[in-house]
């Protein structure tokens, strides 16, 4: 066995272990979390932009969010109505829970219904790390290509939802819807999908009504 094994089991244990506490005090906080994923650019923010105004009034929204540099998304997230704070991981591909952990107490929690995740913009690292968020959703968009369930099979595996975004591009871009849902649907049978345009508006409502229900849930 390689040398480095026993070391990587030991972070993602360490990892899981602090999981384990941001949910207890997520969940103390009644409060229902999602960690949002997707590659750079999918439209994670843009999908937690539209979410937050469409919710305005009807549910608490807060954001944390996880960038390389810069506060450009949760700069977005706050003009949108959220309760937002910024990691900067500098230099790291995803965030992990002791990030998460430090972050947590920058939010008032308990004033609070739904909590967002974004996380960092990579279709690999962030699957394999653990927030103690209650769920997992990713976001795929069509300039991406429909291949991508093929290729990054860990990520399309461990979600519990499946935003595909900028629908609006289809005309345009080459994509077969079909062979992109069989991907998924072979990963993970019968996981909630949901395909819409962050800049149109078309599709939101069953997204929307997704994520409530889960959050009506708790
Ligand atoms: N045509 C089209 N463009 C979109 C849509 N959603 C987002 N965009 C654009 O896609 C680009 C990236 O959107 P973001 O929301 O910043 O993507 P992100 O996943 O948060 O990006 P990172 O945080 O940098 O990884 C922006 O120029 C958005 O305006 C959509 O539904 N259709
Ligand atoms: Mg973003």
């Amino acid at each position: 066995m390689p040398k480095n094994v026993p070391v990587v089991e030991k972070i993602l244990s360490a990892n899981d272990q602090l999981a384990r506490e941001n949910r207890l005090a997520i969940d103390a906080a009644g409060v229902f979390s999602i960690n949002v994923m997707a590659s750079p650019g999918a439209g994670k923010t843009s999908l937690i932009e539209q979410t937050v105004r469409a919710l305005t009034g009807k549910l608490r929204v807060g954001m944390i969010n996880g960038d390389i540099a810069t506060s450009l998304d949760a700069d977005r997230a706050a003009a949108a109505g959220a309760a937002a704070v910024q990691i900067n991981t500098g230099g790291d591909c995803h965030l992990d829970a002791v990030m998460l952990h430090d972050a947590l107490p920058r939010l008032d929690l308990r004033s609070l219904d739904l909590l967002i995740v974004e996380n960092v913009g990579n279709l690999v690292c962030p699957a394999s790390f653990a927030l103690g968020t209650h769920k997992n959703v990713l976001v795929a968009s069509i300039p991406e290509g429909d291949d991508k369930p093929y290729k990054y099979p860990g990520m399309y595996r461990g979600v519990e939802a499946v935003v595909i975004n900028k629908i609006d591009l289809l005309p345009y871009v080459t994509f077969r819807m079909d062979y992109f849902r069989q991907g998924i649907e072979v990963l993970n049978p019968g996981v909630a999908q949901f395909a819409l345009s962050c800049s149109t508006g078309e599709g939101l409502g069953g997204w929307l009504d997704w994520l409530t229900a889960q959050v009506r849930k708790r």
